[in-house]
């Protein structure tokens, strides 16, 4: 018997249902991308950043789980538009063994990526760089957090933060805001005007693609997922991956798509469901690999920005972004179908996306001087 009294009843607000927040977030791409860009157009500091951080001889993008991933796909986006070098490394790796990571790089900036801006192994390696008095550069979603005191400059969007535990829009809109200074580097004009047509975009996919995922997913069942993408779209592939993994407690990997020959097709099955991120550049070879994992009886979903007849005969779902201007502009636009993927499966399994298992929202190791509460797994 419930100890809620019938006023209380009528103030308290309703429950809400399983996932609405995580739903919500992921439709609200579109408005936050916009407000996102504007931000970063309106404070003007992008262009002091460009120029602050010009002319590195590479770049080292860092973070953990979800922010690792914005770290591949931004280190991928800023050698393709910049030619300098760019790698992605998970804090912890930094954390632990730092002369492998720092010795060959000579002026390199890092860049420190973290939603919460809170995250313990982020916050380390921002203290270790700022010791060794490195300039650094952070992006976060949330002001006035730790992350911000530790680095010498930094992007903050707080138009893409979340209630959610697992990352969507703000993973987007780190990935963009990065995009944007590469970009601005580079002084590629063409593709901040194809960035700023993005948010239409992505209203334009998300009139038909929550129906058309949830439909997929409710009349057939996986035992277990794969996400494949080369280039760029690795660090896509990864997230994908992760969302499947913490909104559904999924057995999700992740591969480089010509790498899956390499051994790992022998999962394939009717009950594995495979998902390609189809790049311009390595269209015909990753069409040869999906064709291969059909014909062995796989489920195949396949994200391309215009796919032809032989791509839509090999796929079981799919999905067609149609977006114009360079290759890597669309990165974003790949990540809703997977983000979607995740929810649905998770509510499919009767879970709560908004509140995954063992989970966090920001993992806080136990640590003598920070003021920070240990924080990993939910009690
Ligand atoms: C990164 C992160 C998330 C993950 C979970 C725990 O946090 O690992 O990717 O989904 O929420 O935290 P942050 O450093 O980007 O705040």
């Amino acid at each position: 018997m419930s100890n809620i009294s019938s006023d209380e009843k009528a103030t308290s607000p309703p429950a809400s249902p399983d996932g609405a927040f995580t739903l919500e977030e992921i439709l609200s791409q579109p408005t936050c991308w916009d407000a996102s860009l504007q931000e970063l157009e309106d404070d003007g500091g992008l262009k002091t950043l460009a120029h602050q951080f010009s002319n590195p001889q590479a770049w080292i993008f860092i973070g953990c789980g979800s922010s690792f991933y914005v770290a591949q796909s931004a280190a991928a986006t800023m050698t393709a538009l910049t030619g300098r070098r760019a790698l992605a490394v998970p804090a912890s790796e930094l954390m632990l063994f730092p002369e492998l990571v720092l010795s060959a790089e000579g002026l390199c900036v890092p860049v420190l990526i973290s939603r919460s801006g809170r995250t313990s192994e982020v916050l380390k390696v921002a203290g270790f760089l700022r010791e060794r008095g490195i300039a650094t550069l952070g992006v976060s979603c949330a002001p006035g957090q730790t992350l911000e005191t530790l680095v010498s400059r930094a992007m903050v969007l707080p138009a893409a933060d979340e209630q959610s535990m697992v990352m969507t829009r703000s993973f987007t809109s780190m990935l963009m805001a990065l995009q944007v200074l590469a970009a601005t580097i580079a002084g590629n004009e063409e593709f901040l005007a194809a960035q700023r047509r993005l948010p239409a975009n992505a209203e334009q996919l998300l009139r038909t693609l929550p129906r058309r995922v949830q439909d997929f997913i409710t009349t057939r069942t996986f035992a277990d997922y794969v996400c494949l993408g080369q280039g760029a779209l690795y660090g896509i592939a990864c997230e994908m991956a992760l969302k499947l993994t913490e909104m559904s407690v999924s057995y999700a990997q992740s591969f480089h798509t010509l790498e899956f020959r390499h051994g790992p097709k022998s999962i394939v099955s009717e009950e594995t469901l495979i998902a390609f991120l189809f790049s311009e550049t390595g269209y015909s070879e990753e069409l040869e690999v999906l064709e291969e994992i059909k014909k062995l009886g796989g489920s195949t979903l396949v994200i391309a920005n215009r796919a032809d007849s032989r791509a839509h005969a090999s796929a079981d779902l799919m999905v067609e972004l149609g977006a114009d201007g360079p290759e890597a502009v669309r990165l974003p636009l790949y990540l809703i179908a997977g983000q979607l993927m995740g929810l649905y499966t998770g509510l499919k399994k009767g879970l709560d996306p908004d509140k995954p298992r063992n989970l966090s929202r920001v993992v806080v190791l136990a640590d003598e001087d920070s003021s920070e509460r240990p924080e990993h797994a939910a009690i």
